[in-house]
């Protein structure tokens, strides 16, 4: 029988800090999984290098979901996303690892494909809304179907989502967090101008997609989903926070714009009610937050029951074998929705070689075995961790809020 004979975890920061888990068997098979949380890495890193690797030692590397229950119901402490984090990592390495003993990438041990690719919305960003216009209308020449649009606000020196540099955005950027300053008025008085320009110049055959980033109230997103319903908004996403999931019934009762959310759940616990309840569209949740491809699955058989589609988060603080997770398991799903495509930067690119591919606004995982990606370990040696922290929201008059 094969077992799993060693595991280590990988830290780098090839522009910003990714962690990654190795896991070899003493057949000499490799598998490779994402543990990045960004702005919390080491304590992921610390989780699985003190507490998860010196109980996978001489398991067989096969019993995928007799591991993930292990370390799920094996913990006590259940939940949360450092715990679901490094599940994850676990879980993603063993898929991979079984891919190529199998023989097989990924996708085809998840049933195959169920469409020729998939559909990724690209990130149009800019100061103004002249800039996220012509941002987006480069994004459609090169051929996406979806674009996301994220504008700077008038009267605010920073919003999220727009970066100095237009296709790289990091938010966290600083050794300590930034603090950023919040109006819910002048961005509500924004987000409507943003949307009607771009179908102006865009036109209707593209879908325009917007992230909230969890800062308004119900009856605040209640407004905004309204306002732009004449633009046909593919989703809004994150309106409001979903500590609280019984929140969105009223954003849903007041409009039609379609819902998103669920980038930072971790277990399906997270978006039953919103799910069972079909208060939202699109369920966010991706493989390394919550719980891995195993997990992921479930939530998305227990969405595909109430007509929720999937829409896993995609941006770059998820490492390629994050990207390459989601590749295989939107190919496979049958409720897929579409994914999220930030690029990665070169340095990253070369330090995660992967088989994934983007044309023509949509992406393919490839035919490599398993998940068709890997880490260059000695490359990897070369970015020493950097810590970094997302920024913080306070309101004009000072108030901490929501980032
Ligand atoms: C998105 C997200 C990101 C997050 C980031 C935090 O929709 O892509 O909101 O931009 O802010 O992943 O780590
Ligand atoms: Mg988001």
């Amino acid at each position: 029988m094969s077992t799993i004979e060693r595991a280590r975890v990988v830290i780098t920061c090839p522009g910003r800090n990714f962690v990654t888990l190795i896991i070899e068997t003493s057949d000499g098979v490799r598998g490779v999984g994402d543990a990045t949380l960004n702005g919390r890495e080491l304590a992921v890193a610390s989780y699985l290098q003190d507490h998860v690797i010196p109980c996978l030692i001489g398991r067989d590397p096969h019993r995928i979901e007799d591991i993930w229950q292990f370390l799920y119901r094996g913990a006590y402490w259940r939940r949360g996303p450092v715990t679901m984090s490094a599940i994850a990592a676990v879980d993603m390495a063993l898929w991979d690892i079984k891919g190529k003993v199998a023989g097989l990438p990924l996708y085809q041990l998840l049933g195959g494909a169920s469409r020729q690719g998939v559909m990724v919305y690209g990130h149009a960003n800019g100061s103004t809304v002249a800039e996220t216009v012509e941002a987006a209308l480069e994004y459609k020449t090169q051929g996406y179907k979806a674009i996301r649009l994220q504008s700077g606000v008038p009267g605010l020196a920073s919003t999220y989502g727009v970066s100095k540099d237009r296709y790289f955005y990091e938010p966290a950027d600083a050794d300590l967090p930034t603090e950023n300053v919040w109006s819910t008025e002048k961005y509500l008085r924004s987000v409507p101008d943003l949307f009607a320009a771009a179908r102006d110049a865009l036109s209707w055959d593209v879908h325009l997609l917007h992230d909230v980033h969890h800062r308004l109230t119900p009856i605040e997103a209640a407004r905004l989903g309204k306002d732009l319903e004449p633009y046909r908004p593919f989703w809004m996403e994150d309106a409001v926070v979903a500590d609280n999931q019984e929140s969105f019934r009223l954003v849903r009762q007041h409009t039609t714009t379609p819902l998103a959310v669920g980038e930072i759940f971790n277990s399906i616990w997270d978006a039953k009610l919103l799910i069972q309840e079909q208060l939202i569209d699109y369920i966010r949740a991706t493989a390394v937050h919550a719980g891995g491809i195993t997990h992921l699955r479930r939530i998305a058989a227990f969405a595909d029951m109430f007509n929720v589609r999937t829409g896993c988060h995609g941006a770059t603080d998820l490492s390629p074998i994050s990207m390459a997770a989601a590749l295989h398991f939107d190919l496979s799903v049958p409720n897929f929705g579409i994914q999220e495509y930030m690029r990665h930067t070169e340095e990253t690119d070369a330090v995660f070689p992967h088989a994934y591919t983007f044309a023509n606004g949509a992406m393919h995982p490839g035919e490599a075995l398993g998940l068709g990606v890997d880490v260059n370990e000695e490359l990897a040696a070369r970015y020493e961790y950097k810590r970094a922290y997302l920024p913080v929201n306070r309101l004009e008059d000072g108030t901490m809020y929501n980032w």
